[in-house]
Order: C-alpha cells, then structure tokens, then sequence
C-alpha cells in the first residue's frame, strides 16, 4: 500500500487537521475486531469505527451482498420509482422495531434522519391542523449530527457556537449527567426528576406551541451518559399527555448496542420516531432511516392521491446498494444473535471497564450495554490535552479508542469476546498509568 504524498487537499472532519498531517494515522484494511495500518501494524476496534461496524468488519456476507447489488442495479430514482430491496427492507426493519412503528423513511446518514424527523413532526401536527405546535425540544449535552436542525437541538456547545443563530424556537431539557451518579454500572439511580423539567417548558410555552422532543436514550458523543431510572418512562408520559411527539435518537443505540434491537427494547419506552444509521448497513455504505408510527405516517395519506404527501427526500433514499448491505446485516444480526450480544457479556465489559478506576486520572467510569466510558481528570488549564494524548498512545500500542473532552468513550463490535476485553484492559492500563 503506497503512502500519499499530499494530505492537504482533504479539509479532514472533525479532526485536528494539522495535528494528524505532521503525524498521520492511517488505516488500510481491516477484518472482524481488528484494523491494520499502512504500517501493517494491528489496531483492535473498541469503538466499532464510529460506534457503527456492529457486526465486525468486513464481514463476507455484507461484502458479497454489495458487490453482487453494484453489478446488478447501481441506481434506481428515489421518487416515483421503487426497487425490492427497499420495500423488503423497511418491512424487515417496521418488523424489528418495537410495536407501533411502522413505516420507514430512508436517509443517508444520522445528521439526515434527525432532519428528517423534525420535519415530519412540524409537517404531521400541521396535517393534524395543529400548525402552532413548532417549538422543538432537545437537551444539553445532546448530540443529534451537524446539520442545522441537529446543531439546534442539539446541546454541545462547540457544535453550535460558530453557526449563528440556528433554528429558532427551539428549548433544551437539562442533561442527566450527575456527580451522585458516579461509578454506576447500568442505568443510575439519581436524575429521574430532571425529566419534569419539561413541564416547566410546557409552562412557559404553552403545549400547543409544542412539536416534539428530541434525545438520544443513551447520549454518546458528548461523552457517554446513561438515563437515570424512570427518566425516559416520564419523559414518554408527560409528552403523550401535552401531545408532544418524542423522538428518540437511536443512531448509536440502535441495532444491538445496548442488548436489544433498539434502546426502547431495551428501556421499554416506545416513542413516536425513532432515528437511526451506522449500524443500519455495519458501517458498510451510508444510510439512515427514521422510523415512524402509524398513527404519524397515517396522518399524511389523504387528499387526492395523485399528489406527493411530504416534500422531503434526498435522492439516495433507499439507494439499492445501500438497501443491499442493511438486508444482509439484519441477516448477520440475526444469525449470529448480536441484538442480544450486548446483553449477554455485559457483565464482563463492565468488570473489564470498573477494573480500571483506580488508574491514574480516572474520575468515573460508567457503562451500558456495549457501551463503555472513563472519564479523566483534566489537565490543570488544559480542558481534553489528556484524553487526547491518551487516544494517541492507545494507537501506538494497537487500541482504537475515542475521545470526546477529557471522557474516553468506546463501543466495540458486538462480536468481542474475552480475550479482547482482557487485551483493551490492559492496553488501557499502561496508556492511563503513563499519563502526565
Ligand atoms: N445522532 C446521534 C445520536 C449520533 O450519535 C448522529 C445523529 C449523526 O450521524 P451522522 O451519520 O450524520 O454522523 C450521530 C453521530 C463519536 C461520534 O465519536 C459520534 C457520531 C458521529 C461521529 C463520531 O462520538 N454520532
């Protein structure tokens, strides 16, 4: 594999652009937990690429499958015109979903699904003659992708702050995250009341100003929060008694990584849409899907019906090569019971994590699922130098971790197993103790 000579052409996202061009990390293949680098060095995958490649990587079923769709329909139009594979898709994916959500509108990446979402919420209370209901809540902390809508509701600070005045009438419910909740493995104890806080908004609003909220079950860029017990269950009660629509962001919680299809599974609060993408296809083509009951998506057939019902789509919704790769996931999933994985070694993942409290700098640690993070005391002045110096020296000694301030954050594909939790506890171990 021939190293490029230029790297300044590609304006990097999300990357320290400089940082990674004086000293580049390049990744060239890669198979089950495991990427290699252009060095020919191994790196194991605790974060699943971006918490997507749930199955493994290049697994031969999703590979074949691709390739076989590429060769036999590239393109097909998006609208006015259908192919199999995306109505065989949405029904296998309406089957997966919890009860009640039943219709799937395709996208082609979170940041996209989440738009989607909170377009078809303002565009179902106007079908419903409730045009007034167009506030939208999302909470602090919470990370819904970078596009206008996303970055709105959204609540980190450093996603929003450069962008101007974003999507007006929008409000925030307070995080969850608690000192009193340290150390908690699975769901925490404490913060179950912060979800009255929306009925102070609907105080100071008026409900029928109100569209829908919007949060991730479990938050995970901003840095791994967890819901406290009976957050989500009031969050669903007060919101059906306003008419509130709730949307959960399940773009890193769908599709095993927290033990069950989906977090409504596996918390047992069903909202109206769910978003989803990453492990939708593995990780393998772009794609993304909100997932919507029928009580939404009935709203919108009437009228004459010669006449578009939502003006919205993109034109690879549903793409057939990506239709391709999600048909043969759900097919990996299934086979090799990775939607109950997470559930299973829980346990282990937890002791591997919790293991590690008393290294240097740990603040916390908290887990969920297959979801893991340890949170590091910042450096003196220096807010994230340390985790990020920790993200490098895993590297070089074969871990993909990721950061996100001073909290390391990982979610490894749902095929781990013990000898690779042993292997990332004791990377980490030496990367920890040898921070500044
Ligand atoms: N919603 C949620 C909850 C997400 O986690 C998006 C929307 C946006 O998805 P797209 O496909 O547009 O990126 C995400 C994406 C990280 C990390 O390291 C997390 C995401 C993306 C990249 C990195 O935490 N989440």
């Amino acid at each position: 594999m021939n190293a490029p000579n230029d790297l300044s052409a590609f304006w990097m996202p999300f990357s320290a652009n400089r940082q990674f061009k004086a000293a580049p990390r390049m990744l060239t293949s890669a198979a089950d937990m495991y990427y290699r680098t252009d060095t020919g060095r191994e790196v194991l995958d605790a974060t699943a690429g971006l918490w997507c490649v749930n199955a493994g990587h290049c697994r031969p079923k999703i590979v074949e499958a691709v390739q076989r769709q590429v060769a036999e329909l590239d393109y097909a139009p998006a609208f006015q015109m259908g192919h199999p594979k995306a109505f065989e898709l949405a029904s296998r994916l309406a089957a997966i979903a919890p009860q009640g959500l039943d219709h799937v509108f395709y996208t082609n990446s979170g940041s996209e699904s989440v738009e989607t979402a909170l377009k078809i919420a303002l565009a179902y209370h106007k079908a419903k003659g409730q045009g007034d209901r167009t506030r939208l809540i999302g909470r602090e902390r919470g990370y819904h992708g970078v596009n206008f809508g996303g970055i709105s509701v959204g609540g980190i600070v450093n996603n929003r702050r450069a962008f101007g005045p974003l999507v007006p009438g929008v409000d925030h419910l307070p995080h969850t995250h608690l000192p009193q909740n340290a150390w908690t493995r699975g769901q925490p104890e404490h913060g179950a009341n912060l979800a009255d806080d929306l009925e102070r908004l609907v105080a100071l609003h008026g409900a029928e100003t109100i569209a829908a909220v919007i949060v991730e079950p479990v938050a995970g860029s901003t840095g791994v929060i967890l819901p406290p017990k009976g957050y989500l269950e009031r969050l669903r009660e007060i919101t059906r008694k306003h008419g509130i629509l709730l949307i959960f962001d399940e773009v890193i919680t769908g599709f095993g990584r927290v033990g069950a299809p989906f977090a409504a599974d596996r918390f047992g609060v069903t909202p109206d849409m769910i978003t989803c993408a990453k492990g939708l296809t593995n990780g393998t083509i772009p794609m993304g899907a909100v997932i919507a009951s029928s009580e939404i998506h009935d709203a919108f057939m009437n009228g004459p019906e010669h006449l578009i019902e939502l003006f919205h789509g993109y034109t690879y919704s549903g793409a057939p090569v990506a239709c391709a790769a999600g048909l043969a996931t759900l097919d990996t999933y299934r086979e090799e019971g990775l939607f109950e994985r997470a559930h299973e070694v829980e346990e282990q993942w937890a002791n591997m994590l919790h293991g590690l409290r008393d290294c240097r700098h740990v603040i916390d640690v908290r887990n969920i699922g297959l979801i893991g993070a340890i949170e590091l005391e910042p450096m003196e002045g220096q807010p994230t130098k340390r985790a990020f110096q920790a993200f490098l020296d895993a590297f070089e000694e074969g871990l993909m971790i990721r950061t996100t301030g001073d909290i390391i954050a990982m979610s490894p594909p749902l095929i781990i197993g013990q000898e690779h939790f042993d292997r990332i506890g004791e990377s980490l171990r030496r990367v920890l103790n040898a921070l500044d």
